[in-house]
């Protein structure tokens, strides 16, 4: 049997985190490194979510790389939200532009990530049966990644075609006069509902949660915009970073209870018409932790959906009523709820009654049956955590990270974990990450691990841990920081509490970006608080 390959750092994926980390730790601090990779190419999260509608929900300008002057003035996007196609254009452009493949070893699962006390190096195990050796660990595994198993039985038995959102097929799915089911209205069902309402005969979406969808706002690049953004690109980056969730908005108003009804009616609809994610982070500041205040949002969001659906009993299903706006992830939509204006659309309240299984033809609730040839599965991932321990990962004397986490996620600023020395989760549980735009919130994350790497290579050490205290504390901090908020209240994969049987903990950081970030430049400004800095046990070959 061959010797095991060994690296100075392992990156498990190749997604905007994995892509970037290849960048920053061969080609920026030349260490050798080694990316292993499930699909058969780069993209990650926009290599398996093709599904037709797929967008990000962020302006292109500011959800990409900001690590490369020249790439971020080159590129131009098509669009202000560009589609999942151009996303994946891009990354592929990136990948070639730096000559990322070589290094990475597509079409190659991780399926074991093991600590060994003795030479202070990771072993990681793929899926071809082979082991790899590293010093360093770096996860960019995904926030979500892990499609939700479906929790209705039968869905084996269904006899037409079945597509899950998360893993949709490569080849396009034709719907043209089909009678197609969607099981799921969040972001990714709204998106996919909307495009496939367009096609099929018939469209049955079963809705479980009425979510508070708006307006995204799109439309092709604006060339004038594009100039002035571009000039002022490191100063954009540098607001966006500056603010909660990542982007340069700078309109947020300090009350919606301190301004009268005409007056938050005018910020809302500015806001609205606008587009994006500017109703929800731009609007008011106490949205998100006074539940007076996020009323006000969500009975404006309920009057505009019921403005847009002309039957009054459709209308009223899709007006959200139990849980506060923005406490679940708010999705974006064009045209989503004229859909249901359309005589090809039906909605069916599963929550009402429950979806009881999938049956050979079609559906059966708890009160009736639907038929339909296509099943389209919408359904969600276990966010955060999933990716991670679906890997196996065992840190100092052979515990699993499952073990360690049976009771939620503990981490060290979402990024680190005690026990489990030298790995670095990218915008992992209990960081800002998916409340952050996730192409900044990664290249900081890569950035603080690099940092670190050079920190020790410099004091001639080896391994890096988070301390059991500091630990403690930051998951006291992150919790209490969401008790704060209004997210704890509602159910959402946020909270985890999509998954049956997974811990009720709030899965982000929500203190902010800027906050994170603060706290994270003063550890490292301290010498690395929290962290335990030594030499190998014993010194190996790498
Ligand atoms: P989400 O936001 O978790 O949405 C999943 C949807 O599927 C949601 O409407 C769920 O209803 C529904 N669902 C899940 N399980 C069931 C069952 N058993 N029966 C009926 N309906 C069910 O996932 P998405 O993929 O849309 O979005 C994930 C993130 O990707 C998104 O937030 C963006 O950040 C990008 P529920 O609300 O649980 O009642």
């Amino acid at each position: 049997m061959s010797q095991p390959q060994t690296y100075d750092a392992i990156i498990i994926g190749a997604g905007f985190a994995g892509i970037y980390a290849v960048h920053k730790l061969r080609d920026e601090m030349g260490l050798n490194v080694r990316a292993f990779e499930a699909g058969s190419n780069v993209g990650g999260t926009w290599f398996w979510n093709r599904y037709p509608g797929a967008r990000c929900d962020i302006e292109s300008v500011h959800y990409s790389y900001s690590f490369d002057e020249d790439l971020q003035q080159e590129w131009q996007w098509s669009e202000k939200f560009a589609g999942q196609p151009e996303i994946l254009k891009y990354l592929n452009h990136v990948a070639d532009r730096f000559d990322i493949r070589r290094s990475v070893e597509f079409n190659t699962r991780v399926t074991s990530v093991v600590w060994d006390d003795e030479s202070s190096l990771w072993q990681v195990g793929t899926d071809d049966g082979r082991t790899a050796i590293a010093r360093f660990i770096i996860s960019g595994a995904g926030n979500l990644s892990v499609p939700k198993k479906p929790e209705f039985s039968g869905v084996d038995d269904f006899a037409g075609e079945v597509y899950l959102t998360g893993n949709w097929p490569h080849e396009p799915v034709d719907f043209k006069g089909k009678r197609v089911g969607v099981i799921g209205t969040g972001a990714s069902g709204i998106q996919v509902i909307t495009e496939i309402a367009k096609d099929a005969a018939q469209l049955t979406v079963f809705q479980r949660t009425p979510n508070f969808a708006t307006p995204i706002g799109n439309h092709p690049t604006d060339l004038v915009e594009e100039a002035e953004q571009k000039e002022r690109y490191p100063e954009i980056r540098d607001a966006s970073r500056n603010h909660f969730l990542g982007v340069p908005y700078n309109q947020v108003q300090p009350s919606a209870l301190a301004v009268s009804e005409q007056e938050r009616r005018k910020v809302f609809d500015e806001r609205w018409n606008a587009g994006g994610f500017r109703l929800f982070i731009d609007s008011f500041q106490d949205i998100l932790v006074d539940k007076k205040a996020n009323d006000t949002a969500a009975e404006y969001i309920r009057n505009r959906i019921k403005e847009r659906v002309k039957d009054p009993v459709t209308a009223e299903k899709l007006a959200p009523k139990d849980h506060p706006y923005a406490t679940k992830r708010p999705p974006l939509e064009t045209n989503y709820y004229e859909v249901y204006n359309q005589d090809n659309v039906e909605l069916v309240d599963v929550k009402a009654h429950p979806i009881e299984r999938i049956t050979p033809t079609g559906a059966r609730t708890s009160e009736g049956e639907y038929e339909f040839d296509v099943l389209v599965l919408a359904t969600g991932f276990d966010a955060m955590t999933g990716p991670l321990l679906s890997m196996n990962i065992r840190g100092k004397g052979g515990q699993r990270l499952e073990d360690k986490w049976s009771d939620g996620p503990h981490t060290y600023l979402g990024t680190t974990i005690s026990g489990f020395p030298n790995l670095f989760l990218i915008t992992g549980p209990q960081s800002p990450s998916v409340l952050y735009n996730m192409p900044l919130a990664i290249e900081d994350h890569v950035d603080f691990a690099a940092d670190a790497i050079a920190h020790l290579h410099t004091h001639d050490l080896h391994v890096i841990e988070a301390t059991e205290d500091a630990e403690d504390n930051w998951v006291q901090h992150s919790n209490e920081v969401a008790e704060a908020t209004l997210l704890p209240g509602a159910n959402s994969w946020y909270m985890g509490t999509n998954i049956p049987g997974k811990p009720r903990k709030c899965l982000v950081y929500l203190g902010g970006a800027p906050t994170y970030r603060k706290i994270c430049q003063e550890i490292v400004d301290e010498g690395y608080r929290g962290f335990d800095l030594s030499a190998a046990r014993k010194f190996s070959v790498l």
